[in-house]
């Protein structure tokens, strides 16, 4: 199995809480490495720009809102099939479907602030890393 990388946000519900070495621990327990990471304030812009994809979604507007109301943590995570071993341990967007034992069922308080994010492929994970950071920060 190939070593890959995946792009982690700790979402504000998560940074307000202070719940993330308690998520981190869950990811590093499941064999993912944090080899980038820095807390962050995201514009408007910036998270308008990251979700953009969702533009068009009802709950878009609301989810701009939620995810600069507070720092966000983001980081790259390290590790065999990252990206879906992240998915995984991340559980259900919505916490009322996440499996006992994930970070969701764990610590989510809605499906919007669900206090995590991870890529849904390895072609989004590397345009979301390239989007927070520059290859110089993430040391494997
Ligand atoms: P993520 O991108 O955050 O890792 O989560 P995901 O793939 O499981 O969910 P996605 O469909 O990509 O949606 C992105 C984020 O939008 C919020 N959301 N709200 N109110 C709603 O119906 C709704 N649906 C999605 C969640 O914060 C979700 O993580
Ligand atoms: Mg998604």
């Amino acid at each position: 199995m190939a070593i890959e990388r995946t792009f982690s946000i700790l979402k504000p519900d998560a940074t307000r809480r202070n719940l993330t070495g308690k998520i981190n621990a869950v990811f590093e327990d499941a064999g993912l490495r944090i080899v980038a990471q820095k807390r962050i304030q995201m514009s408007r812009a910036q998270a308008e720009a990251f979700y953009g994809v969702h533009r068009e979604r009802g709950f878009f507007n609301d989810l701009v809102s939620f995810m600069i109301s507070g720092p966000v943590v983001v980081q790259v995570l390290e590790g065999e099939n990252a990206v879906a071993r992240h998915r995984e341990v991340m559980g259900a967007t919505n916490p009322a479907n996440a499996a006992e034992g994930t970070v969701r069922k764990m610590f989510a308080e809605s499906i919007e602030a669900n206090s995590v994010h991870g890529s849904d492929s390895p072609e989004n994970a590397a345009i979301e890393i390239a989007y927070f950071f520059a290859g110089t920060e993430i040391v494997g």
